[in-house]
């Protein structure tokens, strides 16, 4: 067993990745320069979206937003600092080292970029990102990130509350569930390119979990457009679960009546359930869960039982053996 889960990615064995043709066409896409358009928000905000995969992450564009006291929903601890929130990874459609998701950035395009809404709503749609974003104010949330694998992070997330966009499209009362599907690109994806997992990358969430107003759909992070290693356009940020659950750059969402399967799950039904709510009572099989590293920090700290929002949440799952469902 391992001494430190951090040191140790949840994957199975993978195989060689060859990163010939990947880093050329990062290359030329690094060449190739995007123009910026400025666009209003409501809100009164106003966010400059540049293709992120062009900047690196000292030029990210700026969101502007007022300053703000801290909300309901905020961790007033330190926030884990930029530069390492955007270069220590997961995000497999761009590699599996942690260092990959940065340095591959370029493969993904962000524009343009669609959203699809359908399954069990009266309303489907399918929706240009920037039109999605314009329908929402923008947010900030000041969230704890904890990974299955015994690291974790703070951060300032932008975005909206999944359920506003929920409420809009309107769940028929069959709905129960709700299926994120994440950006499907091998061509261009070098992670794609190689049977790590089955693409897409696909996630779920019950709709009451769907619905809590922690559940949240960021676009910004530490006042920037999210690059691509964090997720652009458009991710999950849902603190009580391991990382994993946060999908990153979805490009559908889909109600449905029963639960759907999830990518880590499929690969390893003994190491990950569907709920995934952060439990230091309950290891993984290959490794403690009882604590975890704050990146940036040297000591071990204890993990909290639902990430610290026990309060909020413990309700959702009142009468359920956690132990069972994990
Ligand atoms: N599409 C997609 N989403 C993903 C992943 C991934 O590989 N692909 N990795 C997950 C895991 S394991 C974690 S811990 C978080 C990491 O988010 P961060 O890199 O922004 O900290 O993203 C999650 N979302
Ligand atoms: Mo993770």
């Amino acid at each position: 067993m391992p001494t430190d889960p951090d040191a140790v990615p949840h994957e199975k064995p993978r195989p060689d990745e060859d990163r010939s043709n990947p880093s050329r066409r990062q290359f030329l896409r690094s060449a190739a320069l995007f123009t910026g358009t400025a666009l209003a928000l409501g809100g009164g905000l106003e966010l400059l979206t540049r293709r992120p995969g062009a900047v690196s992450s000292e030029e990210a564009p700026e969101l502007a937003r007022p300053a703000r006291p801290l909300g309901p929903y905020d961790t007033s601890e330190p926030v884990t600092p930029y530069a390492q929130a955007t270069t220590y990874n997961n995000f497999y459609e761009l590699g599996v080292s942690k260092d990959d998701p940065a340095r591959n950035a370029s493969a993904l395009r962000v524009r343009p970029w669609t959203v699809e809404i359908d399954g069990e709503v009266q309303k489907p749609v399918t929706v240009d990102i920037d039109q999605l974003q314009s329908w929402f104010p923008l947010e900030d949330r000041i969230y704890r990130m904890r990974c299955v694998e015994g690291w974790s992070m703070v951060m300032p997330w932008l975005g909206f509350p999944l359920a506003a966009l929920l409420r809009r499209v309107q769940p028929t009362g069959e709905a129960r569930f709700v299926k994120f599907t994440a950006v499907n690109d091998p061509q261009d994806l070098p992670g794609q390119q190689e049977a790590i997992l089955d693409w897409p990358y696909v996630e779920g969430l019950r709709l009451d979990e769907a619905m809590h107003p922690l559940t949240f759909m960021a676009m910004g992070l530490d006042g920037k457009v999210l690059l691509p290693q964090s997720g652009a356009p458009l991710r999950l940020a849902v603190p009580w679960k391991y990382g994993f659950k946060s999908i990153k750059s979805i490009v559908r969402i889909t109600l449905t009546a029963s639960q759907p399967e999830t990518t880590w799950s499929r690969a390893a039904p003994d190491e990950y359930g569907f709920y995934a709510n952060v439990n230091p009572a309950v290891p993984h099989p290959r490794w403690s869960q009882a604590t975890e590293r704050r990146i940036g920090e040297l000591r071990r700290r204890d993990t909290l039982p639902f990430n610290g929002y026990a309060e909020q949440v413990a309700g959702l799952y009142r009468g359920m053996d956690l132990r069972r469902f994990y």
